[in-house]
């Protein structure tokens, strides 16, 4: 639909298609669904394109709550406003827009400092509503609530988002490059920008070359580390890891009798500038801890764990170690500042993104999506609404 169109369905409920994930682990299903206009502080948008990320596939297998059904999952878009709700003006009908799970008020005490990216307004949760007003805008044909996914349910042709969860963009930008900041790519390459900080010729460790490790080798190459040593079970993420900066390489699996932090310590003479850990694995965040360097080491977690796993470290290593010990959401990154920092590195031929995407489907074949993320040589699997792609 283009724009003056929009004059037609602006203030009526939309029916179109959407991947519907009805039952923990089975297919999504394609089906007609009807969406909401968009309420006060909300917009409504049409997905051009969308990819799949790690945390869709966790969510969608969960049989017990925050996984709950039915659903609309996806969270990493971008799209075209279609209709704005009341006490919109930041975006308006026709604008590019990227969605994310993150927002970004601009207002509360936390958006306003330069520290933190943690909205108190309205703070981040996994919740199956929109953040504000805290219903659905979906319901199937037979008036079932559908329910949202990290605030953004972007495997339909039209999705709600409320106006702190978009940032405006340079339309010119291929949609299916822009669209990966909308999470993964953000995340990682912010972990080294924004949270930790990276300095030029500075070591850094990344625990798991999955794609999000890999955009935080891209965001530490960008700023200017010289050696990063990327770790995982399998060597081939090696090869894949020199694209993006990956000066080294410890197989977690072959450290013999050595603990992969005692092996990292050996080479880097005492312990790393700053270890990343993107698995979502406890014990891996003690590893990474153990070899980033006393004083002024950062360890930054990124990998989401199971819930209530629980860290345990000594007081007295604490004390004594001087190490940080930090969190990063969404790369620490403020969405509606940051991303169009990060297009513009793009398109200035700074940052890789191409590289990351490694399919794309057409919305029909979503499914073949999951399938392909899950076998594990994707790293980003592009699913285009609207468009015929040979897959
Ligand atoms: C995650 C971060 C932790 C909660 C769920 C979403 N990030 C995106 O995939």
């Amino acid at each position: 639909m283009d724009e003056k169109s929009s004059s037609k369905t602006r203030g009526n409920p939309i029916r179109c298609r959407a991947a519907v994930s009805r039952k923990p682990g089975e297919p999504l299903v394609i089906e007609e669904v009807m969406v909401a206009p968009p309420m006060p502080h909300e917009v409504r948008i049409r997905i051009i394109c969308t990819s799949l990320c790690h945390s869709d596939i966790t969510f969608w297998k969960l049989k017990d709550f925050p996984g709950i059904f039915p659903r609309i999952l996806g969270h990493e878009a971008i799209g075209v406003v279609e209709s704005v709700g009341e006490d919109v003006d930041e975006v308006s009908e026709g604008d590019t827009v990227i969605p994310t799970f993150m927002p970004d008020c601009g207002d509360c005490v936390d958006c306003r400092s330069k520290k933190s990216n943690l909205c108190s307004k309205l703070p981040f949760k996994v919740s199956p509503w929109m953040p504000r007003h805290e219903t659905s805008r979906f319901t199937d044909l037979k008036g079932e609530v559908l329910y949202h996914f990290l605030f953004v349910s972007s495997f339909s042709e039209y999705t709600v988002v409320d106006v702190a969860h978009v940032t405006k963009i340079d339309p010119s930008i291929p949609p299916n490059r822009a669209c990966l900041l909308s999470c993964g790519v953000s995340t990682g390459v912010g972990a080294a920008w924004r949270t930790a900080d990276v300095e030029k010729g500075s070591t850094v460790v990344i625990f798991g070359l999955g794609s999000i490790g890999l955009a935080v080798a891209e965001g530490a190459r960008l700023c200017g580390a010289t050696k990063i040593i990327g770790v995982d079970l399998n060597p081939d993420k090696f090869e894949t890891g020199k694209k993006f900066g990956v000066t080294d390489f410890v197989n977690s699996g072959n450290c013999g009798d050595k603990s992969v932090s005692q092996v990292i310590n050996e080479m880097t003479d005492g312990g790393a500038d700053y270890c990343f850990e993107c698995v979502g694995m406890a014990s891996l965040v003690h590893e990474a801890y153990a070899c980033c360097r006393k004083g002024w080491g950062k360890t930054i977690v990124l990998g989401v764990d199971k819930p209530g796993a629980k860290l345990s470290l000594s007081s007295f290593e604490v004390l004594h170690s001087g190490k940080s010990l930090m969190g990063s959401l969404f790369g620490g990154l403020k969405a509606k500042s940051d991303i169009p920092i990060l297009l513009k590195k793009y398109l200035d031929k700074e940052l890789q993104l191409d590289e990351f995407v490694t399919h794309e489907v057409r919305f029909d074949d979503i499914n073949k999506a999951f399938d392909l993320l899950i076998e594990g040589n994707c790293l980003r699997c592009v699913i285009w609404m609207d468009k015929q792609v040979s897959s």
